[in-house]
């Protein structure tokens, strides 16, 4: 009974953790669980990821990003070059009334250069996000591998097709 009610207790804990606590807000803009893959201490470069939707009536953009851990910090996209993927930096990231845009690896990424901390597992960082219009907002990076992608992307989908025919 004992073993029971703590094991849930964790269970509950780590849900509220990851649906609540690690979600941020500026104006209509919402930022999903930013997260970045651990890399080995000698890695110069990384990358992290996040949700941004736009709950509101107007555009917006993700113009820029900064973190104190690396020397330098872009917004990169992937593009297809024939049967190549290379990726490259972008002004810009545009997020439209209604529109979730997802940074995932092989896409849309915050990309880290000359890393003064490593990315080492759950361990956390703070992320600078400006916005054109909802300003400037600081997020906690958390470093771990690639958050459960079948259960989460279970409830994308889902949520993706309910909104798509
Ligand atoms: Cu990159």
């Amino acid at each position: 009974m004992r073993i029971l009610a703590s094991t849930l207790l964790l269970l509950g804990s780590s849900l509220i953790g990851m649906v609540h606590a690690h979600d941020y807000q500026a104006g209509d803009l919402r930022v999903q669980h930013p997260w970045s893959r651990p890399l080995p201490p000698v890695s110069p470069t990384g990358a992290a990821y996040m949700v941004i939707e736009n709950h509101g009536q107007q555009p917006d953009a993700l113009i820029g990003v900064s973190t104190p851990i690396a020397g330098h910090a872009e917004l990169h996209e992937h593009v297809h070059q024939g049967d190549l993927m290379k990726m490259q930096q972008i002004e810009r990231v545009e997020i439209a009334p209604g529109e979730r845009v997802e940074f995932v690896p092989g896409g849309y990424h915050v990309m880290l250069f000359d890393l003064r901390q490593s990315l080492t597992a759950d361990t956390a960082y703070a992320l600078t996000l400006e916005f054109e219009r909802a300003g400037e907002l600081e997020v906690e990076v958390r470093v771990h591998e690639q958050p459960s992608p079948a259960a989460d992307r279970a409830v994308h989908d889902h949520h993706g097709q309910g909104h798509h025919h």
